[in-house]
């Protein structure tokens, strides 16, 4: 097997799990990284055990033998990197949302159609086996029948106290939207893939629960261990939202309904969804994402426990565990990597992972709940 060469940008949270998933498939060395700054770079790849590190992602990507690129900064840096990536004809992985506003997507997805690499972003939670099977379900074997509504939620609760602080809260590191941008950017693409519906109109709802945040004067790694003191804080002004509530149409005329909050206690990371169809009704929770609940009318409601040998023959191949083995967050991430490197390597046909397109498709929409907040009425999806 030819092992292909992965660098990675920005080793903060999610950078070191897309390290981690890379190592899981076997075919693939990570040999660089780049972070902001030489000592920071050194320091992260000597953690992980990776041979080069770069205080500059250009010297990353003049590397030669580097042949995929992930991109795993914040995302003011999605959009400026991306295309730096592209004009280096590396192929590229993004993390989401895969630029800051609709213009700045449109764009990447025209440099990667004429750049002919392999692009992908990481809408990571379509690579879960239940996921996977609820999409055969809906999409494949006709089980659920038409779909009549949807609703569901993301919701979290480590944005809830007023002294909560990241680089998300600043719109001009994150964007001017920020829980539909941060986690409804996942909820919009899984139930598009999941119902093979699209998102034509949406009616939006959002609130920005703490106009005010205290932001720690000093970087927060610096206190670690330490007990913040009212000293410690500056007072500052947030302006993008901690909730909202949108009311969605979909190409098929079917409705449906999605709220996010990042202020809500005892959620962690809670990405709900529940498909009412004309034959029957799914629900799916990243929480718990071994059960798939079935709901019925004429029989007996079922939770469906992931197990290789119950699921959809399609679906199977995201499973690696028998039955009540578990598999979670790390393993979405891998399945989707899978998918990309065997496409690169010629391994695999492509076609089953998301791409820049589906990236542009997601701002499209969060454009679009933008607007129809601040107007106050039903706006098109413009794509
Ligand atoms: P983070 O703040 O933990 O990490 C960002 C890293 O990028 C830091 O190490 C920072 O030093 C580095 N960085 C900043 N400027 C850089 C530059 N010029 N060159 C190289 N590195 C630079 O943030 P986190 O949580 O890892 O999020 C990063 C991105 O990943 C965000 O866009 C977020 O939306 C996305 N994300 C996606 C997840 C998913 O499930 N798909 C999960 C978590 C984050
Ligand atoms: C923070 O809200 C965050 O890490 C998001 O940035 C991710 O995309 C989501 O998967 C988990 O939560």
């Amino acid at each position: 097997m030819t092992t292909i060469k992965a660098g990675i940008i920005g080793t903060g949270f999610i950078g070191p799990a897309h390290v981690e998933a890379l190592r899981r498939l076997g075919n693939v060395e990570v040999v660089a990284v780049a972070e902001n700054g030489q000592a920071l770079a050194d320091a992260k790849a000597k953690a992980m055990s990776i041979p080069k590190a770069y205080g500059d992602y250009r010297q990353l990507l003049a590397d030669p033998e580097i042949q995929v690129v992930h991109n795993c900064t914040p995302n003011h840096l999605h959009f400026p990197i991306n295309k730096d990536i592209l004009a280096a004809k590396k192929h590229i992985v993004s993390e989401k949302p895969l630029a800051m506003n609709s213009g700045e997507s449109r764009e990447l997805v025209r440099l990667a159609k004429e750049s002919g690499v392999v692009h992908a972003i990481n809408f990571n939670y379509r690579y879960m086996p239940l996921v996977q099977q609820a999409h055969q379900m809906c999409v494949a074997a006709g089980d659920v029948g038409r779909v009549l509504a949807v609703h569901g939620s993301y919701l979290q609760d480590w944005l809830l106290l007023e002294t909560d602080w990241n680089w998300r809260l600043m719109p001009e590191l994150s964007g001017d939207s920020r829980a539909v941008a941060d986690i409804g950017s996942h909820w919009c693409d899984l139930i598009q893939f999941v119902t093979g519906l699209k998102i034509v109109r949406v009616m939006a709802d959002l609130v920005t629960i703490h106009k005010t945040r205290k932001r720690p004067k000093a970087e927060v790694e610096t206190y670690a261990g330490k007990v913040l003191q009212p000293e410690d804080f500056e007072d500052v002004p947030v302006n993008t939202e901690d909730y909202g509530s949108i009311l969605l149409e979909f190409d098929s005329g079917a409705h449906g309904v999605f709220t996010v909050n990042q202020c809500a206690a005892g959620r962690k990371n809670r990405l709900y969804y529940e498909i009412d169809g004309a034959k029957c009704a799914l629900v799916w929770s990243q929480e718990r994402p071994n059960e798939l609940w079935i709901g019925r009318r004429e029989g007996a409601n079922q939770v469906l426990m992931k197990d290789p040998s119950l699921l959809h023959p399609a679906a199977r191949e995201y499973a690696h565990y028998p039955g009540g083995h578990n598999e979670a967050y790390p393993d979405g991430p891998k399945n989707l990597f899978r998918n990309v490197y065997g496409f690169i390597a010629g391994t695999r046909p492509g076609g089953d992972f998301a791409t820049f397109v589906d990236g542009h498709n997601e701002i499209a929409i969060c454009d679009a709940i933008l607007k129809s907040s601040r107007e106050r009425r039903w706006v098109d999806v413009e794509y």
